[in-house]
């Protein structure tokens, strides 16, 4: 049996928790190794027999998440980057320009979309938590799919943070496998610190976990297209997340020299944008080779855009895998497939780097719907979506029955369809701070106390000013919009905004009672 090695997870010991915790639950075993052996292959081969049978037209889903993938693709208009087989999905199916999350952090963003239920003043805020501790009362989607006929598979990747929560919704669960580690050289790293944030080695795809994942999934696909039930199979992918660790090839497709770094790496004179808005970046500054203060040098910038950069590229790579084994199989045909990103990402923009903000850069992420019964390919659609609409959506194209609890509205109509219209707004938070994103371009953030009191208040006009350099809420010229959208924000902020209280609010605190 491998013993897990610290050395290869130090940095994402919440992934070795979840690890962990999984084998202690005794639903995996370690020995499987690479392949479908086991309990898994046996699960995977027999589902329940109690369980519903319906191998009617119902189409299956796909959902794809990707960890930390801002919309910096080719498909997004970044012609500079290399990201084929994302811009394939696109050119299939309906990419949603302006689309935003509910929360920067990927445990509560999973949570929120999973569940379909809005962030609320107390419950989902963090990465690390576990949905069905902090809203005991709600379903995730795959409970809701798998209640429903479909056979339900979470992958060896990240689609909940943890991978059992709302267990009892997946018929399958692939274990992280460790020996794919994602360091392979710990040149650079300094004392006490984690390595650098970055590898550059001309290794083996699947030496990195997501090549594993990608190489599972394809023989997941082969299991799955012999069911004789519809399948949702969320399948996430843990690139371009910190480190951007990947094979040399990536990044030999950029040239390091002809990335631009932001416009706005320093602040502009007169931005009166309040310090609050602007995220703080621990995430990085653990990292060997970054400051522990102060800025990024430009020499380490410009190295950690390249890798960001080759880490997309890397996970598009993958992801056509994955695609390529959907069409080999046929299931092309009959798959619903819903790509995103699970929030945006900084990239020096104002300085900062990583998420954990309302900044554009922070929320805005990357969705792309396929449907094979759109009745329009290759459709771009600028109205303004929250990930809130995924649950509904996946519901309607699935054919069956809402859950009450979902907060969001299908947008299963806007696919497809150029001219169809949404809603026209999304409203995302991070912690005190409250966003409204409207389609007439506003960007408009109030900070409460515990009090409702606004504390500090922050408007982009996004029609003059898309790099939020320039908050404008305190101009007279403004006071319509400001007064408005504070209105809007306050009706949008979810129907159970204080049904929660602090104590709902647990960290790791999830034991499982078998
Ligand atoms: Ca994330």
């Amino acid at each position: 049996m491998t013993e897990y090695e610290p050395k290869t997870i130090n940095y994402l010991a919440d992934q070795n928790l979840t690890y962990m915790k999984i084998k202690n639950l005794g639903l995996l075993s370690l020995a499987t190794g690479l392949s479908l052996s086991g309990a898994n292959a046996a699960a995977a081969a027999e589902p329940a027999s109690d369980a519903p049978k319906n191998a009617g037209p119902k189409k299956n889903v796909l959902l794809l998440i990707v960890d930390d993938m801002r919309p910096e693709l080719n498909c997004y208009g970044h012609a500079d980057m290399v990201t084929p087989n994302m811009d394939a999905l696109a050119a299939q199916g309906t990419l949603f320009t302006r689309a935003y999350c509910n929360i920067a952090v990927s445990g509560a963003t999973r949570a929120s979309l999973l569940t379909g239920t809005r962030p609320t003043r107390n419950t989902f805020q963090s990465a690390h938590l576990y949905s069905q501790e902090q809203k005991p009362d709600k379903i995730g989607i795959n409970e809701h799919m798998k209640a429903n006929g479909y056979f339900t598979i979470v992958s060896n990747g990240k689609t909940f943070h943890y991978q059992d929560d709302h267990k009892a919704g997946w018929d399958v669960i692939r274990p992280r496998n460790i020996k794919q580690k994602d360091y392979h050289s710990y040149e650079g790293q300094e004392e006490g610190r984690r390595p650098l944030p970055y590898e550059c080695l001309d290794l083996p795809e699947s030496d990195y976990c997501d090549g594993y994942i990608a190489e599972q999934a394809v023989r997941d696909l082969r299991m799955l297209a012999k069911q004789d039930k519809p399948f949702f199979y969320g399948l996430g992918f843990y690139k371009p997340h910190l480190p951007f660790n990947v094979p040399k090839k990536y990044w030999d497709l950029y040239d390091r020299d002809a990335l631009p770094i932001p416009d706005n790496y320093v602040l502009k004179e007169g931005n009166d944008i309040p310090a609050v808005a602007l995220p703080n970046w621990r995430e990085l500054r653990n990292y060997s080779g970054i400051p522990k203060k102060g800025p990024v040098p430009e020499d380490m910038a410009r190295t950690l855009i390249h890798g960001y950069h080759a880490a997309v590229s890397f996970t598009d790579a993958q992801i056509g895998k994955v695609i390529a084994e959907m069409k080999s199989l046929g299931l092309d045909k009959n798959t619903f497939v819903v790509l995103i990103g699970d929030h945006g990402w900084n990239l020096g923009e104002h300085g900062c780097w990583c998420k954990h903000s309302i900044l554009e850069t922070s929320i805005h992420v990357p969705f792309i719907i396929v449907d094979p019964d759109a009745p329009q390919k290759g459709v771009r659609c600028d109205e303004v979506v929250e990930f809130l609409s995924i649950f509904p959506t996946i519901c309607d194209a699935a054919g069956i029955p809402k859950p009450a609890q979902l907060e969001g509205e299908s947008i299963l109509p806007l696919v497809g369809n150029p001219k169809e219209k949404g809603k026209g707004w999304a409203v995302c938070r991070w912690l005190n701070g409250f966003t409204i994103v409207t389609n007439d371009n506003y960007f408009y953030t109030e900070w409460w106390d515990k009090d409702d009191n606004v504390t500090d208040r922050l408007l982009f006009d996004h029609n003059v000013d898309p790099e939020e350099n320039y908050n404008v809420a305190e101009k007279p010229e403004y006071a319509k919009v400001v007064k408005r959208l504070s209105k809007a924000l306050r009706k949008n902020r979810g129907r159970e905004f204080d049904k929660y209280g602090p104590e709902y609010n647990i960290k790791h605190a999830f034991k499982p009672k078998d």
